[in-house]
């Protein structure tokens, strides 16, 4: 069974985020999320509005996902890639060509996004 890898924030779930994990789990059987922590968001510098256990409990209520795991730091996919024996990783294109280093080791793929939505659009709307 293909293993397919990817990763996020996934706050104020939207369809955006919907489509992704849908197509991903198109390379494979079993589809495994990096879901960041609240503490890695601080380094990605990104305010969250869900707690992670909150987005951990939305994400793990789509069907198309098999396996949760933390995702603190930039340097951990090498290690998860070998653990998750992925043969796929999958990311919007936004992060085109950013995760290229995992080439040796699985098959590297960006996907267009869903454009007409964003966690930032609905940060805005709701503040409007
Ligand atoms: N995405 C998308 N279309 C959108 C919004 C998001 O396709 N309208 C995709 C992103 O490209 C990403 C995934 O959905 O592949 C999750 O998006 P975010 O939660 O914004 O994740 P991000 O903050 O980009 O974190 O190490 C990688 C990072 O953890 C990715």
């Amino acid at each position: 069974m293909k293993v397919v890898l990817t990763y996020g924030t996934f706050d104020l779930f939207h369809y955006g985020h919907i489509e992704l994990l849908r197509r991903a789990k198109t390379y494979g059987g079993r589809l495994v999320v990096g879901l960041s922590t609240d503490k890695f968001n601080e380094v990605k510098g990104k305010r969250c509005v869900f707690s992670f256990d909150k987005r951990k409990e939305l994400l793990s209520s789509i069907r198309y996902v098999d396996e949760i795991f933390e995702e603190y730091s930039w340097e951990q996919k090498i290690s998860d890639v070998k653990r998750y024996k992925a043969d796929f990783f999958v990311m919007g294109n936004d992060w085109g060509g950013k995760f290229d280093f995992l080439k040796p080791y699985c098959e590297v793929i960006y996907l267009p996004r869903t454009d007409e939505i964003s966690t930032t659009l609905i940060k805005t709307l709701l503040s409007s």
